[in-house]
C-alpha cells in the first residue's frame, strides 16, 4: 500500500496497517522537522483518544495530555460551563497535533517501517486499475516508483491526490467565511482551567492552551487583515476586551508564534476513485471553531483502516465499497457542527444577527437538550454513524 502525506491521517493509517502486517510506504513532501513543528489543532475528542490508545501510541498522551471535562461559553458579563461527562459520559484532551505527529513518526521509525521525507514530483497513476502506482523523486534526487494494491491520498487540502480524480466525476461543496482567526502561542500559564469560547461585539475570541505553561489564544479578525498590522500589544488588548469578565484577568507573556488562518467549509466527493482513497483534509475542510479538523481525519482513518484490513486479509471489498458513505455521513455531521459553532460565535456587525446569536447561546447554556447536542458533537460521535442519515 502507498500513502501520500505524513500528516496525522497518513501516519495513523500507515501505523494501523503496518501493525497488522500490511506492507505500507509513506511519502511526505516536507521534512520530519517541519511536520513535527507545524502548529495546528489542539483538541482531541474521546474517540480519537480511544483509537490512539488502542493503537499503542497513547503513552505520552496519557502522561502529558490534559483531560478536559467541559468548556466555557461566554458573552459580555456572563460565563457558563458545559459539563461534558454529565451530558455525554465523554471528555476531550488538550494535546497538540504536533505531539500526535511526533508520536506517530517515532512509532513508525522504531518499527523500521518506510517513511520518505522531503520527496518531490509526487504523482499517482493507474488508480482506475487494480495495480495503481505512485512515482516520486526521493530526498537524494533519485526517481522512484511504488507499485501498490491501494493508494491512499492523505496529502491535505493542497495535495495532488484529490485533483487526480477526473473533474467530470468530482463534486464539491464550499462555504467561505468573511473572517479569519489570528492565533498566538504564548509562554504564559493559561488563565483558565478549561477552554473559553467568547462571543463579543468586537468579534469572537478563544482561550485555549497547549500545556500548563503555554497558552494558545485566538481572535476573530477580518479575512483581509494582515499580521503586520497586529503588534503583540494590540492582540493582548483585543483578547483582554473580548475575554474579560469582572474579577478575572488574562495573564500575558512572550508571544512565541502568531499567524492568521482563513476559514472555510469544503467537502469533496467521491472520496474514492478506483483504488485511490482520500482521507482527512485531502477530502474536506472545516472551520476550526468546533475543533473537528484533526478528529475528522482520524475518523476517516478508523473507517478506512477497518475496510483495508478486511480487504488485505480476505480480498473482500465489501467494506471498501462502503467507505465513502460511512465517512461522508460523519463528515457532513461535523461540517454542520463546525458551521453552527462558527455561525453562533462570530460577529458580522449586524444587530439582528447578534440578537439571534445571543438567543442561541442562552438556549445552549440553559437547556439540557441544547447543551447535550453541543457536548455530543464536541466530544466526538462514534466513528461509524450506524444507521445515520443518508
Ligand atoms: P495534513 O495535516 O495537512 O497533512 C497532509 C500532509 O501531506 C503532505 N503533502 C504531500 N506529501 C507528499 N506529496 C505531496 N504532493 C504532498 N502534498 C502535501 C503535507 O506536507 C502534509 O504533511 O492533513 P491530515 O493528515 O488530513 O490532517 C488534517 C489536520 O491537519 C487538519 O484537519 C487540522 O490541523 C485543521 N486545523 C485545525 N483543526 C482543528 O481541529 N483545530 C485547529 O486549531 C486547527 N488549526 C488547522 C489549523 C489547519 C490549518 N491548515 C491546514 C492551513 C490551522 C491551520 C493553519
Ligand atoms: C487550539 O487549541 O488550537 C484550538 C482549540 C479549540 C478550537 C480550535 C483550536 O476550537
Amino acid at each position: 500500500m502507498a500513502v501520500v502525506g505524513a500528516g496525522p491521517a497518513g501516519l495513523l493509517l500507515s501505523h494501523l496497517l503496518t501493525a497488522a502486517g500490511v506492507d505500507c510506504v509513506v511519502v511526505e513532501a516536507r521534512s520530519r522537522a517541519y511536520v513535527e513543528a507545524r502548529l495546528r489543532a489542539g483538541i482531541l475528542e474521546q474517540p480519537t483518544v480511544d483509537l490512539l490508545r488502542a493503537a499503542g501510541v497513547g503513552e505520552r498522551l496519557d502522561a502529558q495530555g490534559l483531560r478536559h471535562d467541559g468548556i466555557h461559553l461566554q458573552w459580555p458579563g456572563e460565563r457558563h460551563r458545559i459539563d461534558f461527562p454529565a451530558l455525554t459520559g465523554r471528555s476531550v484532551w488538550v494535546y497538540g497535533q504536533t505531539e500526535v505527529v511526533k508520536d506517530l513518526v517515532a512509532a513508525r521509525l522504531a518499527a523500521g517501517a518506510p517513511l520518505h521525507f522531503e520527496v518531490s514530483d509526487v504523482a499517482v497513476h493507474d488508480v482506475g486499475t487494480t495495480s495503481p502506482r505512485v512515482s516520486f523523486t526521493d530526498a537524494g534526487g533519485t526517481a522512484r516508483r511504488l507499485d501498490a494494491d491501494v493508494v491512499v491520498g492523505a496529502d491535505g487540502f493542497h495535495g495532488i491526490c484529490r485533483p487526480s480524480i477526473p473533474a467530470a466525476l468530482a463534486r464539491t461543496w464550499e462555504r467561505g467565511y468573511p473572517f479569519a482567526w489570528l492565533g498566538v502561542l504564548a509562554e504564559v500559564p493559561p488563565s483558565t482551567d478549561e477552554l473559553i469560547y467568547a462571543w463579543h461585539p468586537d468579534g469572537f475570541a478563544l482561550h485555549s492552551m497547549r500545556s500548563p505553561s503555554i497558552s494558545r489564544l485566538y481572535v476573530q479578525v477580518d479575512a483581509t487583515e494582515r499580521i503586520e498590522d497586529w503588534p503583540d500589544e494590540r492582540i493582548w488588548e483585543a483578547l483582554q476586551t473580548r475575554l474579560g469578565l469582572p474579577g478575572w484577568t488574562l495573564g500575558t507573556g512572550p508571544v512565541l508564534e502568531k499567524s492568521i488562518t482563513g476559514m472555510r467549509s469544503f467537502v469533496s466527493s467521491p472520496m474514492r476513485h478506483g483504488r485511490l482513497f482520500l482521507v482527512g483534509d485531502a477530502a474536506h475542510i472545516v472551520p476550526p471553531t468546533g475543533a473537528k479538523g484533526l478528529n475528522l481525519a482520524v475518523a476517516d482513518v478508523a473507517v478506512l483502516a477497518e475496510a483495508l484490513l478486511e480487504f488485505f486479509s480476505s480480498g473482500s471489498q465489501t467494506l471498501l465499497d462502503g467507505y465513502e458513505q460511512r465517512a461522508l455521513d460523519r463528515v457532513w455531521r461535523a461540517t454542520h457542527f463546525s458551521w453552527w459553532m462558527t455561525s453562533m460565535l462570530h460577529t458580522s456587525g449586524d444587530g439582528f444577527d447578534a440578537r439571534l446569536q445571543l438567543a442561541q447561546l442562552q438556549q445552549v447554556v440553559s437547556s439540557t437538550a441544547a447543551a447535550t447536542v453541543l457536548a455530543e458533537n464536541y466530544t466526538g460521535l462514534p466513528h461509524a454513524l450506524v444507521g445515520g442519515p443518508r
